[in-house]
């Protein structure tokens, strides 16, 4: 049993906070994060010794409120062992979104699916050990308000690996992307997180251009990937890339969907 610190990461209204809340309890600290009127709250799950902390909803790594951007900035932090994501799975196309931005970490991960009462509501019923392998992650169906699933998160949680997909976008951009990124001259950045700023700069993304004063070298290069981008798939680079996720997201929700159909013809 080793300490970890666990970043639960998801939309907002995915459950997070219910969650955190089944898993520490009362064992729950409030601080403040720098710079920000934002709550840094931490819990403790005793049992374990992991830290669990409540992060602002984020819906995007593109952030614009405050609150998106201290998740961010957690995120680049690298300070935390495993990401805990939680998806809405009434919403799962947007959702899955941010669960491939994430992914790009190459952290540790687990993707709780929750809200699963109101999904089967809908009708629509997942292969979860399916979706985890389309998505490269493990995936466990949970709902956090009616504590069902809660042991399998902290069993995912446990035995959580990196990402096996890490990367949706075409190989020869995403090369290019990482050449941007070493440009970079912050030292102390990871090679995910400059791989990540470096998909910001490429996307003209003014968060990026701005807190990562970017010089020449860097805008240089970025432009030659941005033109790439653009005589390849006939697209710009802002469009590109949450394109290429919806693209992959589509074909792994097909494969994971369980229709009455199929149902029907396994039975038959
Ligand atoms: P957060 O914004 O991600 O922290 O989301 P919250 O934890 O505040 O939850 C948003 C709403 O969803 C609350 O009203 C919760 O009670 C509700 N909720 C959380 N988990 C579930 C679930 O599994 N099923 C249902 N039906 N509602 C849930
Ligand atoms: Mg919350
Ligand atoms: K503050």
């Amino acid at each position: 049993m080793s300490q970890k610190t666990i970043a639960l990461l998801g939309n907002q209204n995915c459950g997070k906070t219910t969650l955190f809340n089944v898993l520490t309890g009362s064992n729950q600290y409030v601080g403040n994060w720098p710079g920000v009127t934002v709550d840094k709250v931490i819990g403790k799950i005793s049992s374990k010794d992991w830290d669990v902390v409540d992060l602002p909803g984020l819906y995007s790594l593109s952030p614009y409120s405050p609150e998106e951007i201290v998740s961010r900035n957690y995120l680049l932090s690298d300070d935390y062992d495993v990401i805990l994501n939680i998806v809405d799975a009434s919403h799962l196309e947007r959702s899955l979104s941010l669960t491939l931005e994430l992914a790009a970490f190459g952290k540790p991960m687990v993707v709780a699916l929750n809200m699963i009462d109101v999904m089967e509501k809908t009708g629509t019923k997942l292969d979860v050990d399916k979706l985890g392998e389309k998505l490269g992650v493990k995936v466990v169906d949970i709902s956090a308000s009616n504590r069902i699933g809660i042991d399998k998160v902290l069993d995912a949680v446990a035995e959580a690996k990196a990402p096996v997909i890490t990367n949706f976008f075409d190989a020869e951009i995403s090369e290019k992307i990482d050449e941007v990124g070493k440009t970079l001259d912050d030292a102390n950045l990871s090679d995910s997180a400059r791989r990540f700023i470096a998909t910001g700069i490429v996307q003209n993304d003014e968060i990026y251009l701005e807190e990562y004063k970017t010089s020449e070298k860097v805008m240089i290069a970025a432009a030659r990937v941005r033109n790439d981008i653009e005589s390849k798939f006939n697209t710009d680079a802002q469009s590109y890339f949450p394109q290429a996720r919806y693209q992959f997201i589509d074909s792994v929700l097909e494969d994971s969907k369980i229709t009455t159909e199929s149902k029907t013809s396994v039975i038959s």
